[in-house]
């Protein structure tokens, strides 16, 4: 077969890399292999004005990660970006408009009954399917009109497509990441009718909801074209080119929401499984081949997000790991700028005994935004007359158990709703490294969990780079089934005595 190297992109709320990855092989002894060429710090900055994305530096960084992935590959074939949602920049004429706001930004509580006035949430989940966030982009967007700075616009990029406009020249808005706007109709989902692999057919392929956007006060002239993951972008433009060297590498649009991206690499290739993308955030849902628009689903919080290759990821939004940076991001300014030991923390937390400490919920939005979160979990124990953890394990544990409860209602709900029963949870992302969360998760759920791969989101970047370059061929399962051959997978028992 043809062979080549591709560079993923992949930001994080808190850090951001470059991943160099390579197919070795063909058929079934085919491999793929990552190679971190780059890392670096994303950490927001927070103005006058409110909480923001340093999208600058991040195009900087992303530039300097994709020049050492052109010196490790010189055959370098694709470069593709992800990163989380949500978040946008508003252009005029080319121009960025202002710094774009991190989607943590409280700006949005003033926003949501405004738009809910406009039009109810029940209307809303009907139209694009999607879980109650403050943050949506449809929240932040009106913000931005409220502003007046709507009026100024006259193109919204996402910050993916915002990098691959930088790099290419391309405006476009990739799928699965426009479907987390609240501005894409929920469709019909892409998998009934969708041709070959990679493909959605064009007549239930989603599509931009300009009648809602009109209704919102939103000009529908701000939304680009769409493009499903796979479509080729363009070359560098001479600019880029002086920054990332020498290279014949396309741009490909990937899975751009990280969260597509991450349930790509999901090693199943049988029905019957849920996932948790275990990084930031927890992801907790299942697969399936249609949206499931019923208010059962609305009132427990799911959320149907477009998928690569039309499938729908029907999940639900769990706090996630950011209970606990935040938690150690406070520690830290606590001793002084010393770095807390996160390996002697979580040994010290799987010896508190189960039920020694109380949980707290981890779906309560009241944890969303930064700052002071040891201080906020014992505050919500204390007002649900629970005891507050005493020592820093004992809160790490309270926090892990927390999440492997909220996470397993989110499986068992998942399964309910979706009426696909659930008989694997498959736990990917950086989580999957932390073994005391996947046991107590395993325990929580009663169902065996998977662990692996961590590096998810970076591996189904790559995977539709490679297709969509003819580095491997097949759909969704053939791409896990490579996943599967090249990842080393931990598998977790659920624990009958507590
Ligand atoms: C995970 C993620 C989630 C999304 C949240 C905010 O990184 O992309 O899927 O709900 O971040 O964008």
């Amino acid at each position: 077969g043809r062979s080549g190297a591709v560079a993923a992109v992949d930001l994080g709320a808190t850090s951001g890399r470059v991943v160099v990855g390579r197919v070795d092989g063909a058929g079934s002894s085919a491999r793929v292999h990552l190679d971190e060429v780059a890392r670096f710090e994303n950490r927001p900055v927070r103005t006058l004005d409110g909480l923001h994305w340093s999208v600058l530096e991040l195009y900087r960084d992303a530039v300097e990660g994709l020049a050492a992935a052109a010196r490790v590959a010189p055959d370098l074939a694709g470069i593709g970006i992800d990163s989380w949602a949500v978040d946008y920049a508003l252009l005029r004429g080319g121009r960025m408009l202002s710094t774009p706001y991190a989607y943590r930004d409280e700006r949005t509580a003033a926003a949501v009954p405004r738009v809910h006035a406009r039009v109810a949430a029940d209307e809303l989940y009907a139209r694009n399917g999607l879980q109650h966030l403050d943050f949506t982009t449809l929240f932040q967007l009106d913000a931005d009109r409220e502003a007046g700075v709507l009026d100024l616009a006259d193109r919204l990029l996402l910050l993916p497509d915002l990098l691959a406009h930088w790099l290419t020249g391309a405006e476009v808005a990739e799928r699965t990441n426009a479907s987390t706007t609240g501005l894409l109709g929920v469709g019909r989902g892409g998998a009934d009718g969708a041709g070959g692999v990679g493909e959605v057919a064009g007549s239930t392929a989603a599509d931009w909801d300009r009648d809602l956007a009109v209704r919102l006060g939103i000009p529908p002239r701000i939304l680009p074209p769409l493009v499903d993951a796979g479509t080729e972008l363009g070359a560098l433009t001479a600019t880029a080119a002086r920054g990332v060297g020498d290279t014949r590498a396309r741009v490909i649009a990937v899975g751009s929401h990280d969260t597509a991206s991450a349930i790509v690499s999901v090693p199943a290739t049988e029905p019957g499984f849920a996932y948790i993308s275990s990084g930031t955030w927890s992801l907790v849902g299942v697969e399936t081949e249609r949206p499931v628009v019923t208010e059962e689903a609305r009132r427990a919080g799911f959320t149907n997000e477009g998928g690569v290759d039309g499938r729908t990821r029907f999940l639900h939004n769990v706090m996630g790991l950011w209970l606990l940076t935040e938690s150690l991001r406070e520690w830290e300014r606590e001793d002084g700028g010393a770095r807390p030991d996160l390996g002697a923390l979580l040994a010290a937390a799987a010896e508190v005994p189960a039920g020694a400490v109380a949980e707290f919920d981890a779906d309560d939005p009241a944890f969303t935004a930064p700052g002071d979160m040891p201080v906020r979990i014992a505050a919500w124990l204390t007002a649900h007359d629970r005891p507050v953890p005493a020592t820093r394990p004992e809160l790490v544990r309270s926090i892990l158990a927390s999440l492997a409860t909220a996470s397993a209602r989110a499986v068992h709900e998942a399964a309910r709703l979706s009426g696909q029963p659930v008989r694997v949870v498959h736990i990917v992302g950086g989580g999957s490294r932390n073994a005391l969360l996947c046991q107590l998760t395993a325990d929580a759920t009663g169902l065996p969990v998977v662990a692996g791969p961590a590096e998810a989101t970076a591996l189904g970047n790559v995977l539709v780079q490679a297709r969509a370059l003819g580095l491997v061929h097949g759909d969704l399962e053939a791409l896990r089934a490579l996943v599967i051959a090249s990842s080393e997978l931990t598998t977790y028992r659920p624990r009958t005595t507590h």
